[in-house]
C-alpha cells in the first residue's frame, strides 16, 4: 500500500475529461493541472468533455469515482454500438469546404444527431479562398442559413486574422466540439486557435501511451484570448471565466447581465450560461473546466460516416428543422413522407416550399432506420 506521501496530488473539486484512449482518461483539475485516471471495474464510458470526480491511486495514477451527470452528449452509432464523441457542450461547429467537396449526407446526419440533444450547431465553411469550390457550395449552404443555422466563411489558412476575428465571437466562452470529414481543415482551425495544440497533444499522448500522432482521438483545449499575438476582441472580455472559485460546481452558472449579450446577437441561441470570473484574468482557469476566458474547442478525429442507429423515427422528422410547421399535417399519422398519398411534406418540396435535396436525404435516412428493422 501507498503512503499518503507517495500518492499523486488530489485534485480539488471535479476535474474536465479532456482526453480519453482506451481505459485512460487525460484529466485537467480545476487549476488547470493534469492527471491520469483510470476507472474502476469495467465502467470506461467517461468522454471528453465529462466532469468526474477522481481520488489518488497511486504516485501517478487517479481513479475516477463518479461522473457529474452530463447536460447532453452527442453520439454516434450503428446497429451494434454506440460511440460517445463528447459531452457538456454549448455548441458544434461542423467543418465543411468546397475541395474536397462536403457531403451533405454527413451534414445532415450530424445536425439532426445534435438537434436531438438540443445541442446548436453552426457551419464552419472553410477554404473560402478557393472562390470557384466556394461557389459550387455556396447554394447549399444558404439553404442552411435560411434554416436558421449561422455558416462561419473562413480560410484558416490564407486569410487567419479573418478566421479568428470572424471565430472568437462565436466560440467565446462556450465548449464547442468541431467535427467534420478528413480534409476539410479542422487541425488548421484549431492550430490557429490553440496555437500550442501540437505539444499539449503531444502530452496527451504520452502520458495515455497513444503511440499515435494528433487525430485519432479528440481533445478539448482551451482556447486563451489573445495567446496567439492577435488582439483579444476589445470589449474586456480576457478574463470572463466562471466564478466557481471552490471549483466543484458543475459550470451551468447562470449566465446573466449584459456580459453575456454577446452570446445573444449571433441568433444561434441555445447557450448555456456560464458564471463570470473576476477582473484580472489571473484566475480564468480556476473553475471547473467549462469554458473559460475565449471558451474551450474539442478537436475530434475526422470521419467518413455518422450513424444514427439510436435515433427514432420522430427523431429523425424532429431533427428537420423545416418540417416542424408541417408535422401532422399529412394524410397519415405515421407517414414517413416517403410515397404515402396526402404528404404534406412532400407536397411542400414539390412547391419549393422545402428543399428537396435535403428532403431525399431525410428520405434515406428512414429507409436505413426502417431496413434496420
Ligand atoms: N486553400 C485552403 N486550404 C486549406 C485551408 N485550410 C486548410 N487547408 C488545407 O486543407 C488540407 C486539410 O487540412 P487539415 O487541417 O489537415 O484537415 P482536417 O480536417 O484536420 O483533416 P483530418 O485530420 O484528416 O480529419 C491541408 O492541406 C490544409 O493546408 C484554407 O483555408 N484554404
Ligand atoms: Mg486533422
Ligand atoms: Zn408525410
Amino acid at each position: 500500500m501507498p503512503s499518503a506521501t507517495t500518492l499523486a496530488r488530489e485534485v480539488p473539486g471535479t476535474a474536465t475529461v479532456v482526453a480519453a484512449h482506451g481505459r485512460l482518461f487525460y484529466l485537467e483539475a480545476p487549476d488547470g493541472s493534469h492527471r491520469i485516471a483510470v476507472t474502476r471495474g469495467k465502467r470506461n464510458d467517461f468522454t471528453v468533455g465529462d466532469h468526474v470526480i477522481a481520488r489518488p491511486a497511486s504516485a501517478d495514477q487517479h481513479v475516477i469515482e463518479s461522473l457529474v451527470p452530463r447536460r447532453n452528449q452527442m453520439l454516434r452509432s450503428d446497429a451494434w454500438r454506440s460511440k460517445r464523441l463528447a459531452a457538456n457542450l454549448d455548441q458544434i461547429g461542423i467543418v465543411v469546404s468546397g475541395s474536397p467537396p462536403f457531403s451533405e449526407e454527413l451534414l445532415i446526419r450530424v445536425l439532426i444527431a445534435a438537434q436531438t440533444e438540443q445541442i446548436a450547431a453552426a457551419i464552419i465553411a472553410n477554404k473560402c479562398d478557393l472562390h470557384e469550390a466556394q461557389a459550387r457550395i455556396e447554394p447549399r449552404l444558404r439553404v442552411y442559413e435560411a434554416l436558421g443555422y449561422p455558416v462561419l466563411r473562413v480560410a484558416a489558412k490564407t486569410d487567419p486574422a479573418a478566421a479568428l476575428a470572424c471565430l472568437r465571437p462565436w466560440l467565446r466562452g462556450r465548449t464547442t466540439l468541431l467535427l467534420g470529414q478528413s480534409g476539410m481543415g479542422k487541425s488548421t482551425l484549431i492550430n490557429l486557435l490553440v496555437p500550442d495544440a501540437d505539444l499539449a497533444t503531444q502530452a496527451i499522448s504520452d502520458a495515455l501511451n497513444t503511440g499515435r500522432h494528433t487525430t485519432t482521438f479528440s481533445r478539448l483545449f482551451r482556447i486563451q484570448a489573445g495567446g496567439d499575438g492577435m488582439p483579444a476582441d476589445g470589449d474586456g472580455i480576457r478574463a470572463k471565466g466562471n466564478e466557481d472559485k471552490d471549483g466543484n460546481g458543475n459550470g451551468n452558472g447562470n449566465g446573466n447581465g449584459d456580459r453575456d449579450r454577446d452570446r445573444d446577437r449571433d441568433g444561434i441561441g441555445n447557450v448555456h450560461g456560464q458564471g463570470h470570473g473576476n477582473e484580472d484574468g489571473s484566475r480564468d482557469r480556476s473553475k471547473d473546466g467549462d469554458a473559460a476566458a475565449a471558451g474551450c474547442i474539442i478537436d475530434s478525429p475526422g470521419f467518413q460516416t455518422y450513424g444514427l442507429a439510436h435515433l427514432s423515427r420522430s427523431e429523425l422528422m424532429h431533427g428537420m428543422r423545416e418540417f416542424a410547421p408541417l408535422l401532422g399535417q399529412c394524410r397519415f399519422h405515421n407517414c414517413t413522407h416517403r410515397d404515402e398519398p396526402g404528404c404534406a411534406i412532400r407536397a411542400a418540396a414539390a412547391n419549393g416550399q422545402i428543399d428537396e435535396r435535403r428532403l431525399a436525404l431525410y428520405q434515406r435516412l428512414i429507409d436505413e432506420l426502417l431496413t434496420q428493422g
